[in-house]
């Protein structure tokens, strides 16, 4: 059995949407990361940076920490959505995600979103990086099915959490029609639709 420490986040979201992708039985700790308990003592003991998310496979004790590395592990550990033949473009693309993508929109999320009007350099500057990043995101879409190629995999899975917080952006998604056509298909698969709202049932995946 598998226990998710994480909270409601598009970080979060990723392992809650594998989990239930690959239909492994979990078990959820919230971590309040507004009320600071990533700094519990015992928590930091799994995660040495005090952040989500972390999961503990109960099966072996093993601990793991950083998204990219939990999809990983549970992409190998359940032989799903991360196919042996394509791995080195799947960790292209998650690499790509943990490193690139998900920082610089989650930037943007704080001064366009959290922060507005505090700083006009950081908003425009995160504005601009994440309008660049749909436009790169868009581009690799109109010739490839999903990011690694013709599969899904678990560099859409980190990835489509961070457009699902599209609203936020204000770039306007359905200006990017590869991309948007991506995100219609991810959002429409059930075990999506579940690891999404994994944190609140009543939350639904915002359309286009
Ligand atoms: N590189 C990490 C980033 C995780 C991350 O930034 N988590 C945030 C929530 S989305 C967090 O725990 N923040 C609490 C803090 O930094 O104190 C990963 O991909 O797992």
């Amino acid at each position: 059995m598998i226990e998710l420490f994480s909270a409601d986040t598009p970080n979060g979201k990723k392992i809650s949407i594998m989990l239930e992708e690959i239909n492994f039985e979990y078990k959820l700790t919230k971590v309040d990361i507004s009320k600071g308990e990533q700094f519990n003592p015992e928590f930091i003991k799994i995660s040495p940076f005090s952040k989500i998310p972390v999961i503990v496979d109960h099966d072996n004790n093993e601990s793991i920490f950083e998204s990219g590395a939990i999809l990983m592990y549970l992409g190998e550990k359940s032989g799903k959505f991360y196919n042996k033949e394509n791995r080195l473009k799947i960790n292209q693309w998650l690499m790509a995600q943990v490193g690139y993508v998900g920082p610089m929109i989650g930037q943007h999320h704080q001064f366009h979103h959290y922060n507005s009007g505090k700083s006009k350099f950081g908003e425009e500057r995160y504005f601009k990086i994440a309008e660049r990043i749909y436009t790169e995101l868009d581009h690799r879409l109109s010739n490839s099915k999903f990011l690694s190629g013709d599969d899904y995999t678990i560099a859409d899975i980190g990835t489509f959490p961070w457009i699902a917080r599209h609203e936020w952006h204000d770039i306007g998604l359905s200006n990017y029609k590869n991309l948007t056509r991506w995100y219609n298909d991810i959002s429409k698969r059930e075990a999506v639709i579940k690891g999404f709202s994994f944190m609140n049932k009543n939350e639904v995946i915002p359309k286009p």
